[in-house]
């Protein structure tokens, strides 16, 4: 069975205008990491999330935690990682909604 172990998150661009991103991270609608304050250029070792092992596919989902009544947190993007022949070795995933790159 194949697992997933994550290395590293990076920023290159954060969602919000003023400041940090509280990035957090969700495998599977299980929330592994964060919420951590990330900025522009900024990278946070992921290496200490437990890998996850997994049968066909496995979906990771990006945030960025928000506060406030009106402010929902934001969905920065999902990637899924797929099972199979070509799944070893390292994979690059990109999460771009809502303007943010990470
Ligand atoms: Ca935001
Ligand atoms: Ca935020």
């Amino acid at each position: 069975m194949p697992t997933l172990q994550l290395k590293l998150i990076q920023c290159h661009g954060t969602e919000d205008w003023t400041g940090p991103d509280e990035s957090y991270l969700l495998i599977g609608g299980r929330k592994v990491w964060g919420s951590q304050s990330m900025n522009d250029g900024a990278q946070e070792p992921l290496t200490q999330v437990s890998g996850v092992p997994f049968e066909n596919s496995l979906r990771l989902s990006l945030y960025d935690q928000d506060s406030g009544l009106w402010d929902d947190d934001d969905y920065l993007g999902s990637w899924v990682v797929w099972g199979g022949e070509h799944t070893q070795g390292e994979k690059e995933a990109r999460f771009n909604g809502d303007g943010a790159d990470f």
